[in-house]
Parts: structure tokens; C-alpha cells; sequence
């Protein structure tokens, strides 16, 4: 594991210029009961001095808001809770390096993962540049991004973690 961090950090100091802009990325699949499914789109990051900007590319959603979140771990296996499968479980969390366990939204001082929640059109596509001003390149690599059912209010009130429910499109993070 060491040496897997030592290899990522190396890559990303010879790639801090904007000529290796776009090469941390994933791609999304929908989540199924037993893992995923259908390749969905794609996301790209890139540090900018507003903060860090995804270039969100996702086909087959329900129109509408959808929260998007960065999760804990680099995985997209479904769990079981109480019995019942848990699609995209395996993603842990929301990113919370400081362990503030608040759901606040891109701007607030609680989960460093929460992303400005995305909106897809009438056909269930998007495509769109977001922009997470606490959130850098280097944070992203051995996580994962996840897209949810519904919206996302940004707080942990009426329901948790901005009341997107269910996960339905994951991507492990990589680099190339
Ligand atoms: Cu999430
Ligand atoms: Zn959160």
C-alpha cells in the first residue's frame, strides 16, 4: 500500500500542469443488488483555482436533481444490511478526513465528499462542469463517486446526507 501511494503521488507531481488536466477520472456504472451494471457515463476531475472541477457525463438517470457525493472507498460492491442487499454499499461514507460526520453541501464546513448535486435532463443525461471549492485532485485517488436516487439538500435534516436515498450510479477513481 506504501508503495501504491508513493507510485499516485509521484504521478501527480509530474502531472500538476495543465497538459495532464483531466486524467483523474471515473468511470460510472449503475448498481445492481450483487455489484454493477451498465456502463453510465464518465467523470473527470481537474484542480482549478476555484477549487477542484468535475466534468460529469452520466446517461440513464431519472430526470431531475441527483446527489452526488465522493464516498470513502474505491469500491461499488453491493453490501447487505439487515438482511437486505445494499447496492454500492461497498463505498463507505461521504469523504470526511476531519470526521465532522455533517452533511452540509459543497460549501459548508462538514463532509469534504459533497459535491453540488447535478440535474438531469428530460432524456436522463447529463452533462455538466461542477465545481467543489474544498476538494483537490489528490484527495480523490482510492475513492469513489457516487450518484444517488434523489436530490440533495445539503444537510442532514428532514433526512440524512441530504435525502438522496438509494445509490445508483458508482466509478472506482483512477489515473491515467
Ligand atoms: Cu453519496
Ligand atoms: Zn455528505
Amino acid at each position: 500500500m506504501k508503495i501504491l501511494l508513493g507510485m499516485s503521488a509521484a504521478a501527480l507531481l509530474l502531472c500538476g500542469t495543465a497538459a495532464c488536466a483531466d486524467q483523474v477520472h471515473a468511470t460510472m456504472n449503475t448498481l445492481t443488488t450483487t455489484g454493477i451494471g451498465a456502463e453510465a457515463g464518465s467523470i473527470k476531475a481537474k484542480d482549478t483555482k476555484e477549487g477542484l472541477e468535475l466534468h460529469v457525463q452520466l446517461k440513464g438517470l431519472t430526470p431531475g436533481e441527483h446527489g452526488i457525493h465522493l464516498h470513502q472507498n474505491p469500491s461499488c460492491d453491493a453490501t447487505v444490511k439487515d438482511g437486505q442487499p445494499v447496492p454500492g454499499g461497498g463505498a463507505g461514507g461521504h469523504f470526511d478526513p476531519l470526521n465532522t460526520t455533517h452533511h452540509e453541501g459543497p460549501a459548508g464546513n462538514g463532509h469534504q465528499g459533497d459535491l453540488p448535486f447535478i440535474t438531469a435532463d428530460a432524456n436522463g443525461n447529463v452533462n455538466a462542469k461542477i465545481v467543489a471549492p474544498h476538494l483537490k485532485e489528490a484527495s480523490l485517488l482510492g475513492r469513489s463517486f457516487v450518484v444517488h436516487a434523489g436530490g440533495d439538500n445539503y444537510s442532514d435534516t428532514p433526512k440524512p446526507l441530504g435525502g438522496g436515498g438509494a445509490r445508483v450510479l458508482c466509478g472506482v477513481i483512477s489515473s491515467k
